[in-house]
């Protein structure tokens, strides 16, 4: 049986959630981002313990004006990356409203790896490493601190989420169905990525797919 991952990006407004995507689906930077409209999608082929995954990985918009949009993408949603910027504190202090958010329009059982970015910007800082492990550990959450810029840990958050994921499907506490791979996985280990733009057109999505993924 081929795995598809379906994971979800959220937290506030510019903390890098699609800077984290395209380094880890392109191994690139851009340091003037756009802010994404609606949502984004990415998608990877990794290994896991053996075992080739697809992730599936929706980039949401921080911005509260989509906030509707993009809980309609939550759904399905195995991982979870929760991620605030450590140079802002109001971000971090924000987490409290993305993680109900999450856990109440899922319908799965979430993995949600708790990520701390931007820790390039050392200087900057306005969170301890402390502060975030504190609250995930809080929270029942796993926890790493990134930067989408160096590409610290960036790969390792993704391939983390994807592991613990794998085991709770060995365990029994995730059915299988929920990552059987609705959509056969692709054989190559390639990244696609692509902005949905207009999402109440559809203009990119595959009317034969419920989720709207365009893989
Ligand atoms: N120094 C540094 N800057 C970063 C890092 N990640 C993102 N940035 C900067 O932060 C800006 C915002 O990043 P985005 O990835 O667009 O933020 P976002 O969370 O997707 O924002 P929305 O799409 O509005 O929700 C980018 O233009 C980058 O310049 C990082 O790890 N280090
Ligand atoms: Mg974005």
């Amino acid at each position: 049986m081929s795995y598809v991952f379906k994971y979800i990006v959220i937290g506030d407004s510019g903390v890098g959630k699609s800077c984290l995507l395209l380094q880890f689906t392109e191994k690139r930077f851009e340091p003037m981002h756009d802010l994404t409209i609606g949502v984004e999608f990415g998608a990877r082929m990794v290994n896991v313990q053996g075992k080739n995954v697809k992730l599936q990985i929706w980039d949401t918009a921080g911005q509260e004006s989509f906030r509707s949009i993009t809980r309609s993408y939550y759904r399905g949603a195995s991982g979870a990356l929760l991620v605030y910027d450590v140079t802002r504190r109001e971000t971090f202090e924000h987490l409290q409203s993305w993680l109900e958010d999450a856990r109440a329009n899922t319908n799965t059982t979430l993995m949600i790896m708790l990520i701390g970015n931007k820790s390039d910007l050392d200087s900057k800082r306005q969170v301890s490493k402390e502060d975030g492990q504190s609250f995930a550990d809080k929270h029942g959450l796993v926890f790493m601190e990134t930067s989408a810029k160096s590409a610290e840990n960036v790969d390792e958050a993704f391939l983390r989420t994807a592991s613990i994921i794998y085991d709770n499907v060995q365990k029994g506490v995730i059915d299988p169905s929920v990552v059987s791979g609705k959509h056969p996985a692709g054989a190559n280990g390639s990244a696609n990525r692509v902005s949905p733009g207009n999402l109440s057109e559809g203009n990119n999505n595959n009317n034969e797919n419920p989720s709207g993924c365009p893989c």
